[in-house]
């Protein structure tokens, strides 16, 4: 850890190149450098200070990707606020919830969203911000002086707070530290070894850890350079796989690349690295992609929580199906999940880890926060997993109730209470099923009330006022009953089973 009372910000760019380097490469051909980067982030942490922002309060950002968007994260950094990253896709419904627990001074939000945001504020001030470099906090910061003395934060202070759902209840915030980020991206930036003379290929969202900490944090930390792009688009994607070095994605991006007959030798032969995480790669998508493009994706996991937990290794297998070797400075362990007790060699448990990546808490729930530990301080991932006779760790289920739709997660209990709340709907249940294009696909088992006249396209109408669009199942099933169990619970396995082939034909 170098870092005891600087910025992460700071510490990021400790080993910074020349400013006049390329930091960002957007659309249309457009560059700016790490010098550009620097004054246009001193700006935005100067308009955080001037309408009011103190070290310690929560900024919330609902913003569209773009230059301008990281930067705001990275001005709160340097202002020492507390980021609070929210997907454009919620519903006002779901970011009431947001606004209401975290409590932010100061809300930046995309221009089409003020008015819906406005009753919702919650007394923070609501600013806008575009993707094109426009908006009411644009206007405030652009006559501001390009620099700005970063404020100190201890290593334990906090960075930003990502909202993550739980399995049952409301989503909880993960509280991460500056330790916990900083020693992230320093272990990732060593382990994939990046360097200046990287250029990563970033098409993922900015406000999940993914995108937002595990890519950026990693490219600061390395002084490298990015290619920003708007989101994952196949045509934007092979445009820009020639001037890229490195590309990080979720699983869906690599089974799209192989359905397009474009990906080849060729099309990526300036490339070094392809990262996959979020959720399993499947081994055949592994081996597919090897044997098209001559590249072994490196699958590596993570949670919220925890920043990156492990990775497969630069040099040496990188093995289909498992995800690698503990990172360093992570003390990793499979338990039996009611227990505790440490699973013998080889066998299945829950994943267990401590160390500097894994966050300080769920943001006011000290309940939540208190189950989630081990006595001993190893935090219990609800992952599944074993380590094999190499030491490769494996995934081989959730302890949870979690889907995961093209690397999104979706908890089930959200969607079922949705859903049950309609009101001629009895009972429901929520399962992901295999799906050729997202991983999982989010399926409703539904039981009406006797009467009750809704169809799929009722249900999803009405669901689409209340959920983001990505949790939305993409399909809704009547049934008579739910299969339960003696003890009258639902058996979900059943219902996975029957609905397994639902989406064999999908994309
Ligand atoms: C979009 N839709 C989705 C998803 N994405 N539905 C279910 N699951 C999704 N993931 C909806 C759209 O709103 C649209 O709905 C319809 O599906 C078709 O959209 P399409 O154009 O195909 O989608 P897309 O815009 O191309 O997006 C697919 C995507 C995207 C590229 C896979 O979802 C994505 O970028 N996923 C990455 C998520 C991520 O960053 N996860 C990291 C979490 P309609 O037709 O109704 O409008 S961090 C994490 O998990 C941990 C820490 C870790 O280890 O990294
Ligand atoms: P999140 O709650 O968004 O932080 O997502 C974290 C979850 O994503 C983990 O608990 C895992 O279930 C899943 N995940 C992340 N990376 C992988 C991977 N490489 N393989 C399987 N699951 C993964």
């Amino acid at each position: 850890m170098t870092q005891q009372n600087e910025s992460l910000f700071t510490s990021l760019l400790a080993g910074r190149p020349d400013a006049e380097r390329v930091f960002l490469y957007l659309p249309a051909g457009k560059t700016l450098s790490y010098a550009d980067m620097l004054v246009c982030t001193a700006r935005f942490a100067r308009g955080l200070w001037q309408i009011g922002v103190r070290p310690g309060d929560r900024v919330a950002a609902q913003v569209e990707k773009g230059a301008d968007a990281l930067f705001f994260y990275l001005a709160c950094l340097r202002a020492g606020a507390v980021y609070l990253p929210l997907n454009p896709a919620y519903t006002p419904a779901e970011t009431e919830y947001f606004l209401r627990d975290a409590e932010p001074s100061c809300v930046v939000a995309a221009p089409g969203k003020r008015l819906a945001l406005e009753p919702l504020r919650n007394g923070a001030k609501l600013l806008t911000l575009a993707p094109d470099g426009t908006g009411s906090f644009i206007d405030i910061v652009r006559e501001m002086p390009g620099d700005f003395n970063d404020v100190p934060r201890a290593a334990d202070e906090l960075a930003a707070i990502l909202y993550t759902s739980g399995t049952t209840g409301r989503s909880k915030g993960a509280m991460l530290t500056q330790r916990n980020l900083l020693s992230n991206a320093l272990a990732l930036r060593d382990l994939w070894r990046f360097t200046t003379s990287d250029v990563l290929l970033h098409a993922l969202p900015l406000y999940h850890t993914h995108g937002l900490f595990t890519a950026t944090n990693t490219i600061l930390a390395a002084g490298a350079a990015m290619i920003l792009l708007p989101r994952f688009d196949l045509d934007d994607i092979f445009a820009q796989l020639p001037c890229a070095t490195a590309m990080m994605g979720v699983p869906t991006f690599y089974t799209r690349l192989l359905a397009d007959a474009r990906l080849g030798r060729d099309s990526i032969a300036h490339m070094r690295l392809f990262v996959s995480g979020s959720a399993p790669l499947l081994p055949e998508t592994h081996r597919a992609f090897l044997a098209r493009t001559g590249h072994a994706i490196l699958e590596r996991y993570g949670m919220t929580e925890t920043n990156m937990i492990a990775s497969n290794p630069y040099d040496g297998e990188r093995r289909p199906g498992a995800i690698g070797f503990p990172l360093p400075d992570v003390e990793l362990r499979i338990c039996a999940p009611e227990s505790g007790a440490i699973s013998p060699a080889g066998g299945i448990g829950t994943i267990e880890l401590r160390g500097p990546n894994v966050f300080k808490g769920y943001w006011r729930d000290a309940e939540k926060t208190r189950s989630a530990f081990r006595d001993d301080g190893y935090f219990v991932t609800g992952d599944l997993g074993s380590i094999d006779s190499d030491g490769y760790l494996h995934i081989v289920g959730r302890a949870r109730d979690l889907v995961i739709s093209g690397g999104f997660n979706v908890y089930p209990g959200e969607v079922e209470s949705e859903i049950d709340a309609l009101s001629d709907v009895l009972e429901s249940a929520v399962i992901g099923v295999p799906h050729p294009d997202l991983g999982e696909g989010v399926t409703a088992v539904v039981v009406c009330k006797p009467g009750a006249a809704i169809d799929e396209a009722d249900a999803l109408a009405a669901l689409r006022l209340r959920l983001a669009r990505y949790k939305l199942p993409k399909r809704v099933v009547f049934v008579d009953e739910l299969p339960r169990n003696a003890m009258g619970k639902v058996q979900k396995a059943v219902l996975r089973e029957t609905y397994r082939a639902m989406f064999r034909h999908c994309r």
